[in-house]
């Protein structure tokens, strides 16, 4: 007989929230009993799951009592301030923020690429960028079959990465600027910068805040994550992140250079297609690539436009494309709870 577990979705009202209940409730994950967690002004709201109601809670630590897996998906100042208090209460929590990601106790997993992390967890396990997900998955086969030595990448990221008003705001501003009304900015590119822009219409090339290098937050998440993904501190990285005015869909133009050169862009191409969690979608003459709008809703990574660069016997060009709410967010993390399942971690 199959064991059910105690779950708790801690953000369960927001954007990423609503695709892990989706997802919970696609993957049939077994659940015995369902807290839905959130701030103080979503508390008593009602959610239907497998057609019935459940009532929003407050998240405190006592909501955690006889939970055995939350998942957290409400900021990363909640995360640090309630997965303790849930891990001490004998909760395994999967954390979507960046709270814990770079801790050294804390594996970051992405299942595709390090499963085995999860052995050596203490209680809280991370969830990487949306971003740093969907580049891995792509990634990792490539380094198991011809090595790895330098991935460059430019994102083209969409508003539902910054929550659900971040979505409002772009719709709000597109249908102001078709009606001739004054346009409005305060939430991207960062909501606790101190200035705001338009991003209808727009391609702003900052997500997350400055750090002191120059590069923004999202940016060394994705250089820094990769590497401990990976378990390749000396891989090189380099990323630019920007935001587009495309509500679902995260894609990235990616440039690596193996270690061994030589392989065909057909053997790439194979290697892909018959890799864990990557559709191929990659042909020219029909016009065949990936699309942010057509991943929406499907938890796949997508990769196509599989090139050789033109003076590099080692180096490839692709486009990597994946639904940011879904592998980026709720499904990795649906993921790890599936494999702490099967590995029989979840107590
Ligand atoms: P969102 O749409 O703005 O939703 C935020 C959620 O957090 C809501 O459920 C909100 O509840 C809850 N919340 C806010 N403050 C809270 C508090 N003090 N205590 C308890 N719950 C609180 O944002 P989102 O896009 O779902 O993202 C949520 C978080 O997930 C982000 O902040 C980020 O850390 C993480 N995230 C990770 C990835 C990834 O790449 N893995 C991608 C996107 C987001 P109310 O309804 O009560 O406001
Ligand atoms: C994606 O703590 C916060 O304000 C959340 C910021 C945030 C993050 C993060 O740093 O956790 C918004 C959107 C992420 C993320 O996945 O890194």
């Amino acid at each position: 007989m199959s064991t059910n577990y105690h779950v708790a979705v801690v953000g369960a009202t927001g954007a990423v929230g609503q695709q892990m209940l989706k997802t919970l409730e696609e993957r049939d994950f077994p659940i015995a009993s369902l807290k839905l967690l959130s701030s103080k002004r979503s508390a008593g709201k009602t959610i239907t799951f497998k057609g019935k109601e459940y009532t929003v809670e407050e998240a405190t630590p006592e909501a955690f009592e006889g939970v055995q897996v939350a998942l957290f998906s409400a900021g990363g100042s909640v995360s640090k301030a309630l997965a303790p208090e849930a891990v001490k209460r004998g909760a395994i929590c999967v954390d979507n923020t960046s709270a814990f990601r770079m801790d050294p106790n804390v594996p970051l997993v992405v299942p595709e690429v390090n499963e085995a992390a999860l052995h050596s967890h203490n209680g809280i396990i991370a969830n990487p960028n949306c971003s740093t997900i969907q580049m891995v998955v792509a990634l990792e086969p490539l380094r198991q079959q011809y090595g790895l030595k330098k991935v460059i990448v430019s994102t083209y990221q969409a508003v539902s990465g910054a929550g659900l008003n971040a979505i409002n705001e772009m719709k709000d501003q597109t249908k102001a600027i078709l009606d001739g009304a004054e346009v409005k900015a305060e939430i991207l590119p960062c909501g606790s910068d101190k200035k705001h822009y338009q991003i209808a219409f727009n391609a702003i090339p900052q997500i997350d805040l400055f750090q002191d290098n120059g590069y923004t937050f999202e940016e060394m998440k994705m250089i820094n994550e990769t590497k401990k993904i990976m378990n390749m501190g000396d891989l090189e990285v380099a990323a630019t992140c920007v935001r587009l005015p495309v509500e679902t869909g995260h894609s990235e133009s990616v440039y690596i250079e193996t270690e061994k050169g030589g392989a065909s862009v057909a053997e790439v191409k194979e290697l892909l297609a018959a890799s864990p969690g990557i559709t191929l979608q990659d042909d020219p003459e029909n016009q065949i690539y990936p699309m942010a709008a057509e991943c929406v809703g499907k938890n796949d990574v997508f990769v196509g436009r599989v090139r050789h660069d033109l003076n590099r016997d080692n180096g490839y060009h692709m486009w990597i494309v994946s639904d940011n709410l879904l592998k980026g967010a709720a499904w990795n993390s649906v993921q790890i709870a599936e494999s702490l399942v099967k590995l029989n971690l979840l107590k």
